[in-house]
C-alpha cells in the first residue's frame, strides 16, 4: 500500500517547505501538499492500482490531486522516492516525524529553533528547554519554554491512537503477505483491530507455525518495519514507518484458537471469561482450555472454547465486557441476528460532482453496483446555503431529479440482470433555528431526504438539541445525517443531548445515520446501542464523495455491530421498494 507512504512524504514535504523556503508564495504549495495528503489518507483504493489502471489521468481525478502532485505520485510509484523530498531532507536535517504530532510546536517554531540552536530532534529540544536556552531566544519566553516541556511530556505519555481506517489497508497487506509465507499455517490480526474499535493503540498479529524463528525473522524484515523494539523466539515487537507498533505472537497450531481468543480481548472480557471457566471447573489461558487435571480440552479454534463454557459464539466486535457473556449464555438462549458485513443493499448518503463530490451521478451509480454490489444509492448533494460546496438551489435540485429519472430509465433499458436504482435526495442544511434551507414542497418531490448541521457548531447543548429535534419533527425529513458531527481525534462534535435525539427520532420515525467515514463514525457504538434498545431505526451510509469511499461502509458496519445493531435495525439492508415504504 503506497498510499500511507505517500501521505507521510507529502506531510513531510509541506512541513519542510515551511522551514526551507522564505518566499511568501510557498503557502500555496504547502496547502496543496497538505490537501492532497488529507485526501489520499481517506482513499481506500490503492494509488498504485489507480495509476496502473488509468495512468496520470486516473490520479488527477482524485480530488485535490493536480498535475504537479500527480507527477510526484507517479515518481514515487516508479522509484520508491521523490527527488524533491530527498533534496529538502538533505537541506534540513530535522527529524520531522518526531515533531509532527506536537501541538503548539509548529514548523515556524522549529525553524527558529533549528536556525538559532541547531535543534533537530525532540530530545535536543527537551535538553535545550531544561537548560533554559529557549526562553532566552527572541520571540520566546519562560512560559513558552515551559509549554514546550509540557507538550513533550504529554506526547511521551500519550502516543496517539491510530484511526482504524488509516491502518486497515496496511494490516490487510501484512496479513496477506504472512499468509503466503510457506512456514505460516494460520495468520490473524487480533486485538482492538479485530474488535473493529474506531481507534487502535497497537496492532496484534497472531501466527501459528511449526517454525517460529523463521516467521519472526520474516516479520521483522518486512519493508514497513522502521525499528525492531524487541524480539524473542516466538514473538517480536516492531514499530512501522507510520509510527504504529505491531506485536507479533507465534503459537503452535493447536493453540491458535485459544490465543486468538486471548489476544482479541478485550482484557475485561478475558477476565470475565476466565472467571466463568473457573466457575465451571476449567482453566483458560492463551494455550488452551484445561480441566483441573491439566488435560487440554479445547484450543485449536475459538468456537469450541465458547461452546465448552456453555456460550454461543460471541462476535469479536461485542467482546467489551458489556453484558455479552450473560447475553450469549446458552441457558438464556439470547438470539442476536447482528447486521453482517454483506447485508447492505444500498447507501443513503453519497455526493456527486453537482456539488462537492468528484464523480458524475452515473459513475457513482455504476461503481456502486459493479465494485460494491449495491442495488441502490441516494444522491444526497448539498443544498444552497452550503456555498463552500456549491449547494444546489430549488431549481437545480428539481433538474437533478429529472436527470436521475433519465438515468434510471436508461438502467432499465440496458440491464436486465440488476435493477439498480438511483434515489433522488439531498443533504439539506439545517439552519440555525432548525428550519431547512429548501422548502418542504420541493423536498417532497425527492425519494428520500437527509438533513444535517453544517454550521453553528458551538451553540449551547439545549439550542443544538432543539435544532435537531425540530429537523426530526419536520415531516419531509427521513434521515438525520451526521447526528453528532464529531471528527475523531480532531473535533468533539456539537454538544447535543443524544438520548433525546434518539427518542425523538423514534417518535417521529426519523432514521439516524451511522456515518461510515472512519474519521467521523457518528454515531458512537454506545449511541447505537441506545438507539437499538429504543427501537430507533438506523442507516449505515458511506458519505462517499468518490466511488472509492463506498469501501468505508465496512467501518460503519463494524461500528453498528459494536453497538449490537441487528439487520432489522438498519433500513438500508432492505430492498429499495421496502425501504421506500418504511420511510416516514
Ligand atoms: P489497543 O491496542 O489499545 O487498541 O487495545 P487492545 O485491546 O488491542 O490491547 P493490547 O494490544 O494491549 O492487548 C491485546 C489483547 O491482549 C487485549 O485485548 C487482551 C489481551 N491482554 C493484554 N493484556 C492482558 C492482561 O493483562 N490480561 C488479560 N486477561 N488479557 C490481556
Ligand atoms: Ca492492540
Ligand atoms: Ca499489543
Amino acid at each position: 500500500m503506497k498510499n500511507i507512504e505517500i501521505v507521510r512524504i507529502f506531510r513531510e514535504i509541506s512541513y519542510l517547505i515551511q522551514i526551507a523556503e522564505n518566499d511568501p508564495n510557498t503557502i500555496f504549495k504547502v496547502r496543496a501538499y497538505e490537501k492532497a495528503a488529507d485526501v489520499i489518507e481517506n482513499l481506500s483504493m490503492d494509488l498504485e492500482e489507480i495509476y496502473l489502471e488509468n495512468g496520470i489521468a486516473g490520479l488527477r481525478k482524485i480530488p485535490s490531486v493536480g498535475s504537479a502532485i500527480s507527477l510526484k505520485i507517479e515518481e514515487f510509484i516508479k522509484l520508491h522516492k521523490i527527488a524533491y523530498h530527498e533534496e529538502l531532507k538533505k537541506k534540513i536535517p530535522i527529524k520531522i516525524s518526531e515533531f509532527s504530532n506536537m501541538r503548539g510546536i509548529g514548523p515556524k517554531t522549529i525553524k527558529t529553533l533549528y536556525e538559532k540552536l541547531k535543534i533537530t530532534t525532540v530530545s535536543e529540544l527537551e535538553k535545550a528547554a531544561l537548560e533554559g536556552r529557549i526562553a532566552k531566544l527572541k520571540g520566546f519566553s519562560k512560559m513558552k519554554e515551559s509549554n514546550i516541556l509540557k507538550t513533550i511530556q504529554l506526547s511521551k505519555k500519550n502516543k496517539s491512537r491510530h484511526l482504524l481506517g488509516d491502518i486497515y489497508p496496511l494490516i490487510k497487506k501484512i496479513e496477506s503477505r504472512l499468509t503466503e509465507e510457506e512456514s505460516v499455517i494460520n495468520c490473524a490480526t487480533v486485538g482492538s483491530f479485530r474488535r473493529m474499535k474506531e481507534t487502535i493503540g497497537d496492532i496484534d498479529i497472531l501466527v501459528s507455525t511449526e517454525e517460529p524463528e523463521k516467521v519472526v525473522n520474516f516479520f521483522v524484515n518486512m519493508p514497513e518495519v522502521e525499528e525492531i523494539r524487541g524480539r524473542g523466539r516466538t514473538k517480536a515487537f516492531v514499530e512501522l514507518r507510520n509510527g504504529i507498533g505491531v506485536d507479533l505472537l507465534v503459537v503452535p497450531e493447536e493453540s491458535f484458537g485459544s490465543a486468538s481468543q486471548y489476544f482479541t480481548g478485550n482484557k475485561d472480557h478475558n477476565i470475565s471469561l476466565r472467571n466463568l471457566a473457573i466457575s465451571k471447573g476449567f482453566h483458560l489461558n492463551e494455550w488452551g482450555l484445561f480441566t483441573k487435571k491439566k488435560k487440554k480440552v479445547a484450543g485449536i479454534n475459538e468456537k469450541e472454547i465458547y461452546e465448552l463454557l456453555d456460550l454461543q459464539y460471541i462476535p469479536p466486535e461485542l467482546r467489551e465486557d458489556c453484558g455479552e457473556i450473560e447475553f450469549f449464555s446458552k441457558k438464556k438462549k439470547g438470539n442476536l441476528a447482528l447486521v453482517e458485513y454483506g447485508d447492505l443493499k444500498g447507501d443513503l448518503h453519497t455526493h456527486s460532482d453537482s456539488t462537492d463530490g468528484t464523480m458524475s451521478i452515473k459513475d457513482m451509480a455504476l461503481q456502486a453496483r459493479k465494485k460494491f454490489g449495491l442495488d441502490y444509492i441516494a444522491i444526497t448533494d448539498h443544498t444552497r446555503s452550503l456555498r463552500l460546496a456549491n449547494g444546489l438551489n430549488e431549481n437545480q435540485l428539481l433538474a437533478q431529479i429529472n436527470k436521475i429519472q433519465e438515468l434510471n430509465d436508461a438502467f432499465k433499458e440496458y440491464s436486465t440482470d440488476t435493477r439498480f436504482r438511483i434515489l433522488s435526495s439531498a443533504e439539506v442544511n439545517i439552519l440555525r433555528d432548525g428550519t431547512l434551507d429548501i422548502p418542504n414542497n420541493i423536498l417532497d418531490k425527492l425519494d428520500i431526504v437527509g438533513a444535517a448541521i453544517h454550521s453553528n457548531f458551538s451553540l449551547s447543548k439545549d439550542i443544538q438539541t432543539e435544532r435537531l429535534v425540530k429537523a426530526a419533527k419536520n415531516p419531509s425529513v427521513d434521515l438525520l445525517c451526521h447526528p453528532t458531527g464529531r471528527i475523531i481525534n480532531k473535533r468533539e462534535g456539537y454538544s447535543v443531548d443524544i438520548e433525546k435525539i434518539i427518542d425523538i427520532a423514534h417518535e417521529t420515525r426519523t432514521v439516524l445515520e451511522i456515518n461510515s467515514n472512519y474519521h467521523r463514525l457518528d454515531l458512537k457504538d454506545e449511541h447505537i446501542r441506545l438507539a437499538v434498545q429504543n427501537g430507533t431505526k438506523l442507516a449505515i451510509n458511506s458519505d462517499a464523495h468518490h466511488p472509492v469511499h463506498f469501501a468505508y461502509l465496512l467501518f460503519g458496519i463494524g461500528q453498528a455491530r459494536r453497538g449490537w445493531a441487528k439487520k432489522t435495525d438498519v433500513i438500508n439492508t432492505l430492498e429499495v421498494d421496502s425501504l421506500l415504504k418504511e420511510l416516514k
